[in-house]
């Protein structure tokens, strides 16, 4: 497996619930460095532009309400098979199919509000890198 870059987001809750430095924490410890963050309250547009792909679904106009409610941390994090052991850190989407040990099965109490994104593919992951960190990474 080669080195990747992929993308990660705290998503308002995990941030308004001060989940931010475990979160970081978690990442250090499966090994994965840094190389990008940025804190910002996302916009309409980058919110539709992030989510574009789950437009025809019920919980599409909450989710793009939810996201930018507040803060977030974009995050860039990279090492070796990056976006898959971060989807595996991360947990389902729903926290109770979530692994024990992982950060939703941890720390998410609902499927719509659930502390974290991870990319779930290579074109994923650099199409989001592209939009959250268009001045491009560290190193
Ligand atoms: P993922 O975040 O695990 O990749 P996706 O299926 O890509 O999950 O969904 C994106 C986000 O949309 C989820 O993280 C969650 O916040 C929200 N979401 C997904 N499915 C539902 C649902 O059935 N009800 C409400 N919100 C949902
Ligand atoms: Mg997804």
């Amino acid at each position: 497996m080669a080195e990747q870059t992929t993308y990660i987001m705290v998503k308002p809750d995990g941030v308004q619930r001060g989940l931010t430095e475990e979160i970081i924490s978690r990442f250090e410890g499966i090994g994965l460095t840094l190389v990008g963050r940025r804190d910002l309250t996302p916009d309409l547009e980058i919110a539709e532009s992030h989510y574009g792909i789950h437009k025809e679904r019920p919980f599409y106009p909450d989710l793009i309400d939810f996201i930018t409610s507040g803060p977030v941390v974009a995050m860039a994090w990279r090492g070796e098979d990056a976006i898959a052991a971060s989807r595996k850190l991360i947990g389902a989407t729903n926290w109770e199919e979530a692994e024990p040990g992982t950060i939703r099965a941890d720390f998410a109490r609902s499927i719509d509000h659930n502390v974290i994104h991870g990319s779930d593919g290579e074109e994923t992951a650099s199409f989001e890198l592209g939009l959250w960190f268009p001045e491009g990474l560290d190193g």
